[in-house]
């Protein structure tokens, strides 16, 4: 069926007239777009399209009928396109996911349950007024900003729920283990003031599971001035901002908004992360593709300081070897700006990655992968998170005992 579908799709797509992709149409395809190396995934991602996975010889990318235009007209070769406006149910196995809601009752419930080690408190609201939550964990809440800080986040990208449920599960697991005695996570909580924003876009998390169907939605939820909806909250972050691969389009997957930071959920971020300059690390979480990236994500070059470079390769790699996840530079996938990554190392110099999390293809389930994957997921980077957190002292330890240079 699901052939048959895309086979249709196909045929339609091949015959549309290219007058009709001048027209204001917000319609959203998955592209499968020929590109077979950094240079030109680059290309593919300044036309304004999200690419979501990386073949040898393609990518697979979201974009709507104006960017299709631009690929053919810089001669890239679009093989397969389909518009998402196919409508699922949620899987009977998705109840499992927590949505803002639940969310919401899940950090209260952690916060009422480890009351000295768990702090929960809003830093901003939505563009639908939506609370945009912090978790602060520590042994020693009350002089935590003395303490090596270290910075989760997840859900910027408004289908990537998987991004969301893991490190919540993690630190669920985490805290529970604490309380179980747990010798090694009881001096990592103890030692380190940990800060978490489980869902960076809420707006955008709820509105893609609104009417108890998948919307396949990226951004957050502004009402653009053109009527379309959105800026990509990974592409409006400060740091380099609007120097490529991301879109001056509103109604683009990866527009990248008006100004740096024109976002309440960036600026939120920013004002948490400038108000604790003890962070010394952070994560980001998404899906998909299984990889471990750092910065930079605006330029092909490597950061110019070599120890520096040198702690990002070492950890990914590290990290690599408990999730089997491919450590990588940002702009080795494609190079985008604006990105949570380049901001945080750029201004703050903070140790900086970006999971993308399983799974590894669309084929394999894409944004909706089914909660089935939600156990496996959270073990295996539950080490890599701990490991983080060891090093969040001084992540240029890492450099002594596994010299690299
Ligand atoms: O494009 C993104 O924002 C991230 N991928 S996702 O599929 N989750 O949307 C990757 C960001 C990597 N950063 C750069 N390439 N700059
Ligand atoms: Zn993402």
């Amino acid at each position: 069926m699901r052939k048959f579908i895309l086979i249709t799709a196909m045929a339609v797509l091949a015959f549309l007239p290219l007058r009709q992709a001048e027209s204001v149409d917000s319609t959203q395809y998955w592209m499968k777009i020929s590109a077979a190396d950094k240079f030109q995934r680059s290309l593919v991602a300044d036309t304004g399209v999200a690419i979501e996975a990386i073949a040898d010889d393609y990518v697979t990318a979201v974009g709507n009928l104006e960017e299709l235009k631009h690929l053919r007209e810089r001669g890239l070769k679009v093989d397969v396109s389909f518009p998402l406006t196919a409508k699922m149910n949620f899987p009977p196995q998705d109840q499992e996911f927590h949505d803002y809601g639940e969310l919401t009752a899940e950090l209260r419930s952690l916060e009422s349950r480890y009351p000295n080690l768990v702090k929960v408190f809003s830093i901003g609201k939505t563009v639908e007024n939506r609370d945009i939550w912090a978790m602060r964990i520590s042994g020693d809440l009350a002089h935590a900003d003395q303490l090596p800080g270290i910075i989760f986040m997840a859900g910027h990208h408004a289908r990537e729920h998987l991004s969301v449920e893991t490190p919540l599960r993690i630190w669920m697991n985490l805290l529970e283990r604490y309380a179980n005695g747990d010798e090694r996570v009881r001096r990592l909580i103890d030692g380190r003031d940990i800060h978490f924003i489980p869902a960076v876009n809420p707006d955008g998390l709820e509105y893609d599971i609104e009417g108890g169907r998948y919307h396949m939605w990226r951004k957050n939820r502004r009402l653009n001035a053109d009527g379309t909806y959105g800026i990509d909250l990974n592409r409006n972050y400060g740091y380099k901002w609007g120097t490529g691969g991301a879109s001056a389009s509103p109604g683009s997957e990866t527009f990248r908004g008006p100004t740096p930071f024109s976002e309440p959920e960036t600026q939120a971020v920013k004002n948490h992360i400038e108000a604790h300059q003890n962070i010394t690390v952070l994560l980001s979480f998404h899906t998909f593709s299984k990889l471990i990236l750092y910065p930079w994500g605006w330029s092909y070059d490597g950061v110019e300081n070599a120890r520096d470079k040198a702690v990002h390769e070492t950890m990914a790699k590290k990290m690599a070897e408990w999730n089997g996840y491919t450590p990588q530079q940002s702009s080795e996938l494609y190079v985008s700006s604006g990105d949570t990554n380049d901001w945080s190392y750029g201004e703050y110099k903070m140790i900086s990655f970006t999971f993308e999390l399983d799974p590894a293809s669309m084929w394999n389930g894409g944004f909706y992968p089914g909660a089935g994957v939600i156990p496996e997921v959270v073990n295996k980077n539950t080490e890599p998170v701990l490991y983080l957190l060891e090093y969040a002292d001084n992540p240029y330890r890492v450099l002594e005992a596994d010299p690299v240079f």
